[in-house]
């Protein structure tokens, strides 16, 4: 029976609820409504339902039970756990292979717009893989990197290459139980394989495959996405930037882009720079345009620009629902079908611009990097054009937002760590060692309508940093964080453990830190190895006090990330329920590899 939640149920967020209200006014739906009319099903969300072939679907209820084929509990649920984290691991890494055809096509220098803004992380990245860098230009570096990046995709054996990069105890240990990832392709194909009906059915020899599949993600495809990143579009470095609803401006053409991939939006950015285009929108009587972010394309662009961020995923039929978007452009993943039906009670038009990703009823504009800069201008006479139809008795903008400071990549940290001259995560260390810090949580992941929005991250984050524990962040974790203004500067110190604000105060951090999007998880791998290098912690990942949690988590994307930080030696938490809890007894103690 459903059962309708109260408006501060929903969300902890003060601008949030201020537009559920509004929603409610305008009797508009939104995924927080539709989660209340939607009853989740419990035997397919405890991964008890096996849908992998025309004789079922199976679903076992009882002790003992088995499907058609006679595949057991176990095989059902170690086949669903496989073919999320496979599916997760796809959208990560797809979006790495993107970012690696984006190096190239900039190294050949057909990619309209992009350069090499940041050739020391370049440098720095061939130099792992003994790319030659002494007395080359940057271009010739980035080709061949390139070309490296690009094969790991469809590499078919050996060792994907930035697995190196691991702690050498760790490398040795996948190499022991063979789950070193061949090829990021190869491993996400072959779970689909295994889990077809009549295939694997060994459970903890499916797992031993969804392992594999996870560490292709972790230290291939999202390694390589952030890698490209920072060397196309800059290593990120504090920055101030701001978040919430209550960045939307009334006399201004407002954009939100949402999605995940920074060569999109960071264009975007450029393109909203030229005085054209500036020119254009205040010819079309506005102020000019004002661009914000939604999900992890936010974060991209928050951490390397400043853009302000609209929201977290759940802000996002929000966004719409204030009457003052002329478009919302969206790419790839965490992006609701919904949204086209509600933008069409504004006027607000969606614009999808991936290859991979039509929305029905959504206005399409490929993106095409060789001419990126064209498309994003185009794109943005689109939404001036449409400022017009903007109804001001629809208008409704919450008035608050907050400031925040993200930017901390592994790079800065180890730089604010130790100074520009002995960059070092020495000083971490020794405070772990003194116990003046505890260890270090990385809270990261999704909203989920099924929980109160931002609640069990914020609950986390405040009672960790209260233990000494500090607190990194990406992805909407982060953005709840931001919203909170936990994240600026030496805000919330005085809500700290004394060890934990001794540190931040000496060293000059928030005790929260902002370091990007879902796929820069990859830089608390990172993070974690060059702890074990700087030593006194033990010698493998599995030695730090670090813990990895999810208290929120809806995506696929989010099993992946769980499963490479599993293997990769670190303690993992999800909160919500477990897509696996048909079985605790084989999942719940695997916490750690
Ligand atoms: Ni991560 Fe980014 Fe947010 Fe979850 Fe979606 S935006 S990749 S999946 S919802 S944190």
């Amino acid at each position: 029976m459903a059962k309708k939640r109260e408006i501060q149920e929903y969300s902890t967020d003060p601008a949030a609820q201020q537009m559920l209200r509004r929603a409610e006014e305008l009797a508009l739906g939104t995924a927080f409504t539709r989660a209340d009319n939607m009853v989740p099903c419990n035997i397919g969300s405890a991964g008890m339902c096996c849908k992998q072939c025309g004789m079922g679907p199976c679903r076992l209820t009882k002790n003992g039970e088995v499907g058609v084929c006679g595949a057991t509990l176990d095989t059902i649920q170690a086949r669903n756990l496989t073919r999320a984290i496979a599916a997760g691991a796809a959208a990560h890494s797809d979006h790495g292979r993107d970012m690696a055809f984006l190096l190239k096509a900039t190294a050949e220098g057909k990619a309209e717009g992009y350069s090499i803004k940041d050739v020391a992380k370049l440098r720095q990245v061939a130099s792992y893989y003994d790319i030659r860098v002494d007395g080359r230009e940057p271009q010739e570096i980035a080709n061949e990197l390139a070309d490296l990046y690009i094969s790991q995709f469809g590499q078919q054996r050996g060792e994907v290459v930035p697995a190196r990069r691991a702690p050498k105890k760790r490398q040795q240990l996948w190499r022991e139980r063979n789950v070193v990832p061949r090829g990021v392709d190869r491993e996400i194909v072959e779970a689909l394989h295994r889990t077809h009906i009549g295939d694997d059915q060994d459970h903890e020899h499916i797992l031993e495959h969804a392992i594999r599949t996870g560490l292709a993600d972790g230290w291939a495809g999202s390694m390589i996405a952030t890698d490209v990143s920072d060397i196309l579009f800059g290593t990120p470095a504090p920055i101030l930037g701001q978040a919430n609803l209550g960045v939307i401006k009334e006399d201004m053409v407002n954009v939100v882009v949402h999605g995940h991939e920074p060569s999109l939006s960071e264009m975007i950015v450029a393109a909203s720079q030229d005085p054209e285009i500036i020119e254009y929108a205040k010819a079309a009587g506005s102020n000019g345009i004002n661009l914000s972010g939604i999900c992890c394309t936010a974060n991209e662009i928050l951490m390397r620009q400043g853009i302000p961020a609209a929201g977290n995923f759940l802000h996002q039929e929000l966004a719409i629902l204030t009457g003052a978007v002329e478009a919302m452009v969206v790419d790839v993943q965490c992006i609701m079908q919904a949204l086209v039906g509600l933008a069409q009670n504004f006027h607000t038009k969606i614009i999808t611009t991936s290859p991979k990703v039509r929305i029905t009823g959504a206005t399409h504009i490929e993106f095409d990097e060789h001419k990126a800069l064209t498309i994003a201008k185009q794109i943005l006479r689109t939404a001036i054009d449409n400022y017009k139809n903007r109804d001001r008795n629809k208008t409704f903008i919450p008035q608050i937002k907050q400031d925040l400071i993200p930017g901390f990549s592994h790079e800065y940290i180890n730089y604010m760590l130790g100074g520009s001259y002995r960059a070092s995560f020495r000083p971490l260390n020794d405070a772990i060692m003194s116990g003046r810090i505890r260890g270090v949580a990385a809270i990261v992941g999704c909203n989920n309508p099924r929980s109160s929005q931002d609640y069990l991250h914020n609950k986390v984050v405040k009672e960790l940093l209260k233990q000494d524990v500090l607190v990194v962040q990406t992805g909407c974790g982060a953005i709840a964080s931001g919203k909170l203004g936990l994240l600026l500067g030496e805000a919330g110190l005085s809500e700290v453990g004394p060890g934990l604000k001794e540190i931040c105060e000496t060293v000059g951090i928030p005790p929260v830190l902002h370091m990007g999007s879902c796929v820069d998880n990859t830089r608390i791998l990172t993070v974690l190895t060059q702890m074990v290098e700087e030593g006194g912690l033990g010698d493998d990942i599995d030695k730090i006090p670090a813990v990895g949690l999810a208290p929120e988590w809806m995506s696929e994307k989010a099993l992946a990330i769980a499963t490479y930080c599993v293997a990769s030696g670190a303690y993992v938490i999800f909160g919500g329920a477990s897509p696996v809890s048909g079985m605790p007894d084989r999942v719940s103690d695997r916490t750690r590899c």
